[in-house]
């Protein structure tokens, strides 16, 4: 039985300055390196994603634009909650990973979101082209922690899909950022409803999981 760590969509579109900047996402990474430094050797694997959309079209209504690259000549403008401004375009500085984060300790990347939404890093592929999932059950794993960006939107569909999928998921608090806090703190809840685990990752030394076990 093995053990995963999934940071999800620490990406410069999602932090300051980035086209969809996420309110604590530089410092975030800051936080996800110090956690990778004290705690990356106690999971088997760690796995990192990044949206990845077309830089033509609207990536299946998921980018509100017509024809201007920054969404201002789409009818409505992005909602913020199922269209967005353009964002994570594959292969531009948006879409790379924040430099904060040291990808040293990441062992698989999944890239997701090409020509469709794809908030799960459960809908993404690795550069093998394996499913997230198949990555997981390859190699037994059957706990994964999810740090990352944004709680309301990946981190919530990637911990959702991972219990869906049977995985024993849990979300740590204090090592994600959301784009709302409102619909953040949903998120959690919806997590813990649907039977996963979320929590602080300084509550000790072990980071110890409701019920008394700690990892
Ligand atoms: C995301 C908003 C828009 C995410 C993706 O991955 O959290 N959020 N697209």
């Amino acid at each position: 039985m093995a053990r995963a760590l999934l940071i999800t969509d620490v990406q410069n579109d999602f932090t300051e300055g980035g086209a969809l900047a996420v309110d604590g996402g530089a410092a975030l990474a800051e936080r996800i390196t110090a956690f990778l430094r004290r705690h990356a050797d106690e999971y088997d694997v760690v796995v990192a994603s990044r949206d990845w959309h077309d830089a033509t079209g609207d990536n299946g209504g998921h980018f509100a634009v017509t024809d201007s690259p920054d969404g201002s000549d789409s009818p409505d403008g992005p909602d913020f909650r199922n269209t967005w401004p353009v964002h994570c375009v594959a292969d531009t500085p948006g879409a790379e990973y924040h430099p904060a984060l040291d990808l040293s300790f990441v062992d698989v990347h999944v890239r997701k979101g090409q020509g469709e939404p794809a908030y799960s890093a459960f809908e993404g592929t690795t550069d093998a082209g394996a499913d997230l999932v198949d990555v997981f059950f390859d190699r037994d794993v059957h706990a994964v922690d999810i740090v990352g960006i944004a709680t309301d939107h990946c981190v919530r569909a990637s911990a959702l899909d991972g219990v869906h999928a049977g995985l024993d998921v849990f979300v740590y608090e204090d090592l994600v950022v959301g784009i709302d806090p409102a619909s953040s703190e949903a998120a959690l809840e919806e997590v813990r409803d649907d039977g996963g685990h979320t929590g602080r990752s300084d509550m000790d030394e072990g980071r110890q999981r409701p019920g008394g076990a700690v990892l």
